[in-house]
């Protein structure tokens, strides 16, 4: 059966983040994902998610498009998670555009255009501006 991977930190899981993975489920196959670390976030984008690990793993966990989830502790082992999980296919929005081609040895790479006018930064800005 074709495993298709794919990555993300999945925080305040909003439609963008369904969209993209109903969109990679739709290719077939089983559909594995990488949520990524609270450490990971610290140390690589400066910001501690809104939803712990676990909460974010839970909730990618249990969509229906979603065959199996595993804790994503580093931006450097994207090639030991596609042999491991022996994925075909990694999937990744377009705003990762050629920064995975570098895998393409290992798996087919494919980046789905973004969901527009929706991200996990707008809507905490715009949560904050609530009273
Ligand atoms: N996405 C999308 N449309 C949006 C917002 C996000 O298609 N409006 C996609 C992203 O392109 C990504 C996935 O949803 O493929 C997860 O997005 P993020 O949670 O922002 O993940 P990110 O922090 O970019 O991933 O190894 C990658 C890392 O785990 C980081």
């Amino acid at each position: 059966m074709k495993t298709i991977i794919t990555f993300g930190t999945f925080d305040v899981f909003h439609v963008g983040h369904l969209n993209i993975l109903q969109r990679a489920k739709q290719l077939g196959g089983q559909l594995v994902v990488g949520v990524s670390s609270d450490a990971l976030n610290i140390a690589k984008k400066g910001r501690t998610p809104v939803y712990s690990q676990s909460d974010r793993m839970g909730i990618v966990a249990g969509l229906k498009c979603v065959d199996r989830v595993f804790l994503e502790e580093s931006l450097e082992l994207k090639a030991d998670y596609i042999r491991q999980f022996n994925a075909n296919m990694l999937v990744m929005g377009d705003d990762w555009a050629g920064r995975f081609d570098s895998f393409s040895y290992l798996c087919d790479v494919v980046y789905f255009p973004r969901t527009p006018a929706i991200s996990t930064t707008t809507i905490i800005e715009v949560v904050k501006t609530y009273k």
